[in-house]
């Protein structure tokens, strides 16, 4: 892998995870510039010497920031709000709203997305040997579990997006979940608000340009 420790910001992620779609959402969301990096999950880049010396846990996202290194989407996500703070916030100021705002970002971010990411689906199937049928259901159990009661928890606070009309880390969440539920063939139908949430942050250049399909590694 190239050195990149002297680029100023790169962001090392895969066309397809949500995690780093999430990160891609942020930069794009601040008009932070940022390079790209690919690393190949479906070729197994993650767990390379290389990329494990990045990040150990040898998953992506991560951000190579002016020679900070990050890992962990959230994590990420905070540190630009906080590190940039004269660029487009993430978290709203009130110390409720914020933790109200966390709380949408981690249901989907610590509670749906861990249970259906690859190296459990993988699991599942090479170690467990469930057939596709069964890592389906899986899938679907955990993201519908999550997605209704999503549902319920924005139904106040929701305007145009997750928390009235503002653009916040619920929302760089909730696309990507999304996105991801629709290629798993979820039906959209039981959540109208997050569909329809979802609908029109796609529209947004941040989050259009942070589409899986845009990316330089889409194949
Ligand atoms: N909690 C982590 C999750 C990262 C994660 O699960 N990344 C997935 C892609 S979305 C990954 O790298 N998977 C590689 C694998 O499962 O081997 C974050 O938010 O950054």
């Amino acid at each position: 892998m190239t050195d990149l420790t002297n680029v100023g910001r790169t962001l090392f992620g895969y066309f397809r995870s949500s995690a780093a779609y999430r990160v891609r959402i942020a930069l794009n969301h601040k008009g932070l510039a940022y390079r790209q990096q690919p690393v190949s999950l479906v070729r197994g880049e993650q767990r390379s010497e290389d990329y494990l010396a990045l990040n150990p846990q040898g998953l992506v996202p991560a951000l190579l920031d002016n020679g900070v290194l990050l890992t962990q989407s959230l994590a990420i996500c905070e540190y630009l709000d906080e590190a940039y703070p004269h660029t487009a916030a993430l978290l709203p100021t009130a110390a409720a709203m914020r933790a109200r705002v966390r709380a949408a970002a981690q249901s989907i971010a610590c509670d749906i997305h861990p249970l259906n990411n690859l190296r459990v689906l993988n699991y599942l199937k090479n170690e467990l040997q469930q057939p596709e049928e069964a890592r389906n259901a899986w899938y679907r159990h955990w993201l519908q579990e999550g997605f209704a009661a999503l549902e319920l928890q924005l139904a106040d606070s929701a305007g145009q997006y997750c928390f009235g009309d503002d653009i916040t880390l619920a929302d760089v969440c909730l696309l990507p979940q999304v996105f991801n539920a629709r290629r798993f063939n979820v039906e959209m139908a039981p959540y109208p608000l997050l569909a329809a949430i979802a609908d029109r942050l796609e529209l947004l250049p941040a989050f259009a340009a942070a589409h899986p399909a845009q990316q330089p590694d889409a194949v």
